[in-house]
């Protein structure tokens, strides 16, 4: 069966196509830098927002239908299995995200759920097989049941603390099973509304703990990919625990995981938290902990996480500079954590907007490329520091200098010379004659 019959093989035809059904930008074995454009960009598919999510919103029921024909709970998510597979075949998509939620039917207890989950994971094996289909990053719901209304590592309900540890217990083992490259940690109620009624520290504690006795036992039972902890700093808790990359930096410290944890960063919870998509891709660059990408992007007039399918060639641009400065993808990579506007209803809809976030990726990887090939801007920076090569600097750079020796040098000089000019517009110039030259 077809699921999406109006939506063809999508094939790249070059900037001028005006073939709505085509990349214009993505030319998926074209090398740029040495590396195609297929493995710098590594896109995949979010599941929960393809296969899932009906376009609700708080004042209006679904507009889209997700069932793909399919009569019984267990057909329906059979059913979005192969119209997820059909759509990453025609998008030439190759990896793919969920929650272990999103692929099989919830049970009344969490023996029928994980024996729902085998069935689909038995499925999905076999597509992955046939398809050549790779599986990005897996995750465990433990945000959207009743019972995890006062978070899940962070419930003050003990057996909520337990059912999570078991949750994602399965959710680890269905990721190794699949061949996953990383399992990420969204702390979808990990935070608190008012501390009128919360013991913060108990709270963290209580994380941490969660963190290191699920990733140990992934550990324990071969996983080798990344984990990774995705930063929010609201929605839906006022205050979200995973605030912002350097917050999950410092708690990630503080509890001894870094070397197992890396940063899944997406460009919408960013933006909520007041950064900006590149700030937060640089934290964590410049900490060791790049890992991966929720590819998206919010409306800055808004206060929510809209993820919307990112077009904005500016940001991803910004966003490709970081990643090809990290060195690229190693476990990592582009998930599309985005969905179709409510009204934007049909299964063509899903088509045209992959296809709008893909070029715009493309393009950003193809601007970035430029910029760095440029070069003005690298040297810019560089040169905006070399008073650390020699003298004085050097010695700091080294950190050799000593305090006495500081203000020996200081009181002998006076004062400091002025520094130079920080060149803003004129580099802001020089990136928009790049791009558009
Ligand atoms: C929600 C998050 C979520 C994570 C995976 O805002 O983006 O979808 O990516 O649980
Ligand atoms: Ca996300
Ligand atoms: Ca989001």
């Amino acid at each position: 069966m077809e699921f999406f019959k109006n939506v063809p093989v999508v094939k790249y035809e070059g900037k001028d196509s005006a073939n709505p059904m085509a990349f214009r930008y993505y030319n998926p074995e074209e090398e740029i830098a040495g590396k195609t454009m297929r493995e710098h960009l590594k896109f995949a598919m979010s599941y929960w927002h393809t296969l899932c999510a009906e376009g609700t919103d708080m004042f209006g029921r679904g507009t889209m239908d997700k069932s793909f024909g399919g009569q019984t709970p267990m057909d329906v998510y059979k059913n979005k299995a192969y119209a997820a597979f059909e759509l990453m075949d025609k998008l030439s998509i190759d990896y793919f995200c969920f929650h272990d939620r999103d692929i099989a039917p919830e049970g009344e207890t969490l023996a029928e759920c994980n024996a729902n989950l085998d069935v689909i994971v038995d499925l999905m094996e076999g597509l992955m097989k046939e398809r050549g289909k790779k599986l990005l990053w897996g995750t465990a719901n433990c945000f959207n049941h009743p019972r995890y209304m006062n978070g899940a590592g962070t419930s003050p309900d003990a057996d909520v603390f337990a059912y999570a540890a078991a949750q994602i217990k399965k959710a680890i083992e269905v990721t190794i099973r699949l061949g996953g490259s990383g399992y990420v940690y969204w702390g979808g109620r990990e935070g608190y509304e008012t501390l009128l009624n919360t013991d913060m520290g108990k709270e963290l504690d209580n994380l941490g703990f969660l963190l290191k006795l699920t990733s140990q036992y992934g550990r324990s039972i071969g996983f080798k990919g990344d984990y990774y902890i995705e930063p929010k700093p609201k929605e839906p808790t006022k205050h979200q625990y995973d605030f912002d990359a350097a917050t999950v930096i410092g708690f990630l410290q503080k509890y001894n995981l870094t070397e197992d944890f890396k940063l899944n960063v997406e460009a919408n919870h960013a933006t909520l938290a007041g950064h900006t998509f590149q700030h937060e891709l640089a934290v964590a660059r410049v900490n060791g902990a790049f890992g991966s990408i929720d590819a998206n992007q919010g409306d800055l007039q808004l206060g929510w996480d809209t993820d919307q399918f990112p077009t904005n060639v500016y940001e991803t641009t910004l966003c490709m500079l970081e990643v090809l400065k990290a060195g690229g993808f190693t476990n990592g990579g582009l998930n599309f954590d985005a969905k179709t506007r409510r009204a934007s209803w049909t299964p063509e809809d899903i088509a045209y907007s992959y296809i709008a976030g893909m070029d715009g990726f493309a393009l950003g990887l193809r601007m970035a490329d430029k910029i760095l090939k440029d070069g003005r801007l690298d040297a810019f920076v560089d040169k905006r520091y070399e008073s650390y090569k020699t003298g004085i600097g050097k010695k700091i750079a080294e950190r050799t200098a000593t305090i006495e020796e500081l203000e020996a040098y200081i009181l002998a000089k006076g004062d400091v010379e002025t520094t130079a000019s920080g060149r803003q517009e004129y580099l802001e110039n020089i990136f928009n004659a790049v791009l558009f030259s």
